[in-house]
């Protein structure tokens, strides 16, 4: 069983579990690191379905802490796909000798703080009980699938496969009747690639989504080669830019509404043509604060839209009006339009023809069978809060966080809940996590963890942990921040709309990955006010609101 005490344990063995364990040993502290699965890889261990590939170009969708990793590693194409992702977490696995300190195939069950030992104790499945000072959790944003509660699901007669767990030695889709339901960005990535294989497909869309086209394509050598030329510099400009990247499509300067049609449309087409989020997102500096700039966008979306799929009912359908664009995650894809435009492929809408439900057969919808061999439920996740929900943990007078969280979570800066000392959450709910390319801030929060554990490195019973006002003032900007802007409009699982009963509370950090750092680095360099030591701290914060930058 080996040794069971450490100074942290830290759970998940994605890309913040990985650089936590690195910088952990770089400080000097005995870590253990448990992981569900036999393997390192997080989110991209699971998610192994058709098309699967990230929607942040891969050169910066890559660890910043090692530039000879930086230098070693060859991307192969503009967005990489999942198993590429996989290699590559593998690989820094092996190049920094990480597996020694990780358990594979453990899931912690719960976690409960000690009040005498000053210390949290883990159990897992496995039976282990493990002890540490310091519990971080790297659980992952998107690591809790979403299963549908649809009637006699379970008394299908075929195959039902989620995206997010899918089968490790693929599913052959030859011959087969598919019903994919879900038309998010799992399922905008495998219905191409499962239309191309399948006897037919049948796409049950509930919310038609906004999607841009991710233009992949391979790397060049030379353009790679000119990439690791200027890494520091991309990297330094991704750590204060808004989204947490540097290259893609510059914001215009010019608020959209303000664009003359011409322009915008010229700009627009640009964009386009360039492909990816970053060319549709925050493009103007009025589209995340005002609907009518937004619906500027989705107007010129929609139009692409008809242009592609070619019958025009089928092109309605697949043309998002309820919402403005961006305030649900905006997809990239590889070809998803024309994919309609298959005799194999027919699109149910959901609003006209609801799932009545699941028979042995398939799905009835508005009354009709659709008769299929096969049901892939691409239906998303319980996002930002699944994961951690999913262990019993436990603070102070063994306060549950999930009953603390019951109305939505609450943190100081997404890094610890009042209550909950010595436990760190990265990219927990408060900080810019999904809403930004999460190995940027997955480093940021690694890297400000480490800076706060070396500051205990000399006192070494200290505990610490976030003062409840600290808490309160913090949840409430990061409210005040998002209520002004589109994102408080759709039903997305960034509100914890896509999950029945999940209360209504924008989860992410919208200010900007910049700005959220600057943040961070101000509460570490007065002290770390809002964090009491040993039950002391100072309560004075930083005015979170004059690191926005002023609206234009
Ligand atoms: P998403 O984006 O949450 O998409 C899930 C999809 O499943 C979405 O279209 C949902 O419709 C649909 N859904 C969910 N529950 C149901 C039920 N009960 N019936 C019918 N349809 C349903 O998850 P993804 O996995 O695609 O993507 C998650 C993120 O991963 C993505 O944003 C990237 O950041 C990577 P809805 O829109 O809720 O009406």
């Amino acid at each position: 069983m080996g040794k069971s005490n450490f100074d942290v344990i830290v759970v998940g063995a994605g890309f913040a579990g990985l650089y936590m364990l690195y910088k952990l040993r770089e400080l000097g502290l005995s870590a253990c690191v448990l992981e569900k699965a036999d393997d390192v890889g997080g989110t991209w261990y699971w998610n192994r379905y058709p098309g699967a590939r990230c929607d942040i170009e891969s050169v910066e969708y890559s660890y910043s802490f090692s530039p000879e990793l930086e230098q070693e590693w060859e991307w192969s194409e503009r967005y990489a796909s999942q198993p590429e992702i996989l290699r590559y977490l593998q690989h820094v696995a092996n190049r920094f000798d990480l597996r020694r300190d990780i358990r594979f195939n453990t899931t912690v069950t719960r976690a409960r703080w000690q009040e005498k030992e000053a210390g949290w104790q883990v159990d897992t499945d496995q039976g282990d009980t493990l002890t540490a000072r310091f519990c971080i959790f790297g659980t992952g944003c998107l690591s809790s699938p979403n299963r549908p509660n649809i009637p006699g699901l379970d008394n299908f007669g075929g195959d039902i496969f989620v995206t997010g767990l899918w089968p490790h030695d693929g599913v052959d889709f030859t011959g087969k009747r598919v019903a994919v339901i879900g038309t998010g960005s799992s399922g905008i990535q495998s219905i191409p690639v499962i239309a191309r294989q399948a006897q037919h497909v049948a796409v049950f869309q509930r919310t038609p989504n906004f999607v841009v086209p991710a233009q992949n394509r391979p790397l060049e050598d030379h353009e790679q080669a000119e990439i690791k030329l200027t890494y520091r510099d991309l990297r330094e400009q991704a750590r204060h830019s808004i989204g947490g990247v540097a290259r893609g499509a510059a914001p215009s300067p010019r608020p959209a509404l303000a664009t003359p049609p011409e322009d915008l449309r010229r700009e627009l087409d640009e964009r386009w043509e360039f492909g990816g989020l970053g060319g549709f997102l925050n493009s103007h500096p009025d589209t995340v604060f005002d609907e009518k700039a937004a619906d500027c966008i989705a107007a010129y979306l929609r139009m692409r839209v008809r242009g592609i799929v070619q019958d025009p009912a089928t092109a309605e359908l697949l043309c998002p009006t309820t919402y403005p664009v961006g305030s649900k995650r905006l997809c990239v894809d590889i070809g998803y339009f024309e994919t309609f435009n298959r005799d194999n492929v027919t699109l149910v809408d959901l609003h006209a023809y609801p799932i009545d439900r699941i028979t042995e057969k398939g799905v009835v919808a508005g009354g009709d069978l659709h008769d299929v061999d096969i049901i892939v439920l691409a239906t998303g996740f319980d996002a930002m809060t699944g994961a951690l929900g999913r262990i019993d943990i436990r603070g102070r007078d063994d306060q549950a966080l999930a009953d603390k969280w019951s109305a939505g979570p609450r943190t100081y800066l997404g890094l610890m809940a009042a209550g909950f000392p010595n436990m760190f959450t990265i990219t927990g709910p408060g900080s810019p996590s999904v809403i930004s390319n999460m190995v940027t801030s997955i480093e940021q929060h690694v890297d400000w963890i480490g800076g706060l554990l070396a500051d205990l490195h000399d006192a070494p019973q200290t505990v610490i942990e976030a003062m409840p006002e600290a808490e309160e003032v913090w949840t409430a900007h990061v409210t005040a921040v998002a209520e002004p802007t589109i994102f408080m409009q759709a039903n997305s699982w960034y509100l914890g709309a896509n999950v029945p009963g999940k209360p209504r509370v924008f989860m992410p950090y919208i200010g900007g990955v910049g700005t959220y750092r600057a943040i961070c680095e101000a509460v570490a360099a007065q002290g770390y006010p809002g964090f009491a030591r040993d039950g002391k701290g100072k309560a004075a914060l930083p005015d979170f609101f004059s690191f926005l930058p002023m609206p234009a």
